[in-house]
């Protein structure tokens, strides 16, 4: 075994709103990889934490009229506790805004600036006359400059997505009071990240996780590497050494925050955190999102390289999330809160999990749908899994009471061994679909194996061939227990109950898979894996579809206003529809002929769907008198009926007036 843990961390969640699925893409995967590990023996350390700095978290605060420290609190708890419930359990989840991570900075960067990595350079920052402040990032709109699209202070959100660096937006505008900033110049301190381009290829080389970040990072490193500004001119952050009046870049600390966290749990378990971070081969995992690859392969090894110390160990990142195939935004609705769309609803955690683990390979796009949710986990998990679980349980108990006397067949021990093997050769190459979609092939093969034997056909004519089935099912059903609890712990935490353990399922090795279970009695089984049923379906889209709805109509453009003068410039009068006549090929358009006064107009109109024409001779209704006169279908047309909703209803006055009498 390794001397050191594996230590194992999440990309931090900035403490800015609530948890979404587009989170839980990074923290599922990596508290399944973390359970996987320990039940194989492995000692690991999981480590995570909230992101509290950087400017977007001091706007909300400024808008709430609260601090950002406050506002950090609230929804650090609302992290933790999300992730309680979505048993995503931490060894510890810090905060980067407390002193620990704060030192931890001042220590890295006071090394980085005494190993001449950093130095002082004077540029161009925005800022604002009115507010009289400097602008960074997040408090600075405008123009990017490399595809015109708006874009924010430090990125492109909007168009290319490039990182923008201070100075580089065009037409810089304060976020606070919309005044047009100005350039000032102001010294600010970069890290040298171009003088790592050798080393950082060579450690990409070696770098472990998956090819979606190595591959990328290995892209960025083999063109140019521009160094970054590492300092903001902010109150809110960790202190840049020896210049009070700057704070460091958020993604200086937050990565650091990592450190940090880990020097926590150490004190709080009597550990050393050095033998997670110092040295050569250090066993630090990421787990993050692939949209901040270039911060976990690029930046930061090479900050703590420059630093001296060890660098990561592998980087497993995941794919983006799509909502009803399209793009991911909380803006446009697109979007599914843990809590009130899923927790809240009654829906068990296990389910997303399974879900989030198996319905795409983790490193590629995923997409989301409540009716492919339905389907995975009615097919899969209630189906197959639930399934032959629960027939090897019921059975046993029907006619043996529990688990009836005997040796398993070599044959299913022999399965069971080579889907653990397979299991954990998957899980190792972060192949966490893969491992699933293996587990879900043994218990395909179970149900199989019970329909071909027939065991309830036996109860009459065989006890004893009936027995052995029963043994073997119920082997593979512990086998599979303990597979499936790092995907769906809750679940299989009242299966290994129902089949008979009083251990800690989480305590067993996946060996135990393979040691036999006592002959004996068995309490009676209860079905753990129940459907998601239609009804249940459509409210959840429904709640979505409505969000949606509710965005989209507050976005539509408001028709716009007219004076008075303006509208007065439409005529309209009454009149009565003299003949009306179906226009030949046409089967919306009637020609009608209008009295008005003592004036008669042809009008094209295009109702003829929903009116007949000898329904409307001798009709009231208002006509638009002043419209331009047009051809349609090379008819003259000299006016417009005027009709209400998709069914063409024809507007008429409410008591009767002369033909001709003008609409005001
Ligand atoms: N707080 C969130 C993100 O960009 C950011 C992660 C920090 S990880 C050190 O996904
Ligand atoms: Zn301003």
């Amino acid at each position: 075994m390794n001397s050191r843990p594996l230590l194992v961390t999440c990309g931090l969640p900035y403490t800015n709103g609530p948890c979404h699925l587009g989170h839980l893409r990074t923290y599922v995967p990596a508290d399944f990889y973390v359970r996987f590990m320990r039940r194989k023996g492995e000692e690991v350390v999981f480590i995570c934490g909230s992101d509290n700095h950087g400017t977007p978290i001091v706007v909300s605060a400024e808008k709430e009229g609260t601090t950002p420290r406050q506002i950090s609190e609230r929804y650090h708890t609302h992290f933790s506790d999300t992730f309680t419930k979505m048993q995503v359990h931490f060894d510890h989840f810090g905060m980067t805004d407390d002193p620990t991570t704060h030192a931890r900075t001042k220590h890295l960067v006071s090394r980085l600036i005494d190993r001449g990595y950093v130095y002082p350079k004077i540029i161009q920052q925005a800022y604002c006359t009115k507010c009289q402040k400097f602008l960074p990032d997040r408090y600075l709109e405008g123009i990017c400059p490399h595809c015109k699209k708006p874009a924010r202070g430090d990125e492109c959100d909007q168009g290319c997505g490039k990182h923008l660096e201070p100075g580089e937006i065009l037409e810089p505008t304060c976020k606070i009071c919309g005044n047009r900033a100005e350039y000032r110049e102001q010294e600010h301190f970069f890290f040298k990240l171009s003088g790592f381009q050798d080393w950082l290829r060579e450690y990409l080389g070696k770098l472990k996780g998956t090819d979606n970040a190595i591959n990328y990072a290995l892209g960025w490193v083999n063109e140019d590497l521009h160094d970054w500004c590492i300092t903001r001119t902010l109150e809110w952050g960790v202190k840049f050494p020896g210049h009070d009046d700057l704070v460091v870049y958020v993604w200086v600390d937050a990565p650091i925050g990592y450190i940090g966290f880990t020097e926590e749990w150490a004190a709080k378990t009597g550990r050393d955190w050095k033998d997670c971070w110092c040295g050569e081969n250090t066993r630090v995992t990421h787990f993050i999102g692939q949209d901040i690859t270039y911060h976990h392969c690029v930046f930061w090894p090479a900050m703590l390289h420059g630093a001296g110390y060890g660098t990561p160990y592998a980087v497993v990142a995941s794919g983006m999330l799509k909502i009803d195939d399209h793009k991911f935004s909380k803006s446009r609705g697109y979007v599914v809160w843990t809590n009130e769309d899923y927790l809240d609803q009654g829906l068990p955690a296990d389910y997303l999990r399974y879900y989030l683990l198996s319905y795409t390979s983790h490193t590629k796009e995923m997409n989301f749908s409540w009716q492919l949710f339905q389907e995975r986990i009615n097919n899969e998990v209630v189906n197959n899994l639930g399934n032959f679980i629960y027939r090897s349980l019921h059975l046993s108990q029907k006619q043996f009471g529990g688990v009836p006397e005997g040796a398993v067949e070599q044959e299913i021990l022999d399965r069971i061994n080579e889907a653990i093997g397979q299991v954990t050769g998957l899980v190792e190459a972060y192949d966490f679909k893969g491992a699933v979609d293996a587990i879900l092939v043994l218990s395909a093969w179970g149900n199989t194996y019970i329909q071909s034997k027939e065991p309830w056909k036996l109860a009459k004519t065989d006890q004893a061939a009936m027995a052995q089935v029963m043994r073997n099912c119920l082997q593979l059903a512990k086998a599979l227990t303990l597979l499936i609890e790092p995907v769906m712990p809750e679940r299989a935490g009242l299966i290994w109950s129902q089949l008979g353990q009083d251990s800690l399922i989480a305590n067993n090795g996946f060996s135990a898979g393979l040691e036999p279970l006592s002959p004996g009695p068995l309490p009676a089984p209860s079905i753990v894996f129940s459907k998601i049923d239609d009804k249940m379906t459509q409210e959840l889209d429904k709640r979505l579809r409505d969000r949606i709805d509710a965005l989209d109509a507050e976005k539509k453009p408001k028709t716009p206003e007219i004076s008075i003068e303006e509208f007065a410039k439409v005529e309209m009068k009454t009149g009565k529809i003299l003949s009306a006549e179906q226009v030949p090929k046409s089967a919306k358009l009637l020609k009608l002929q209008v009295s008005i006064g003592d004036e008669v107009r042809q009008i094209v109109s295009g109702i003829a769907q929903f009116h007949k024409p000898e329904e409307l001779v001798g009709k009231d209704v208002v006509v638009c008198t002043n419209l331009k006169p047009a051809k349609i279908f090379g008819i003259e047309s000299n006016g417009m009926i005027l009709a209400a909703g998709d069914n063409a209803s024809l507007l008429r006055p409410e008591t009767p007036v002369p033909s001709g009498t003008k609409i005001r």
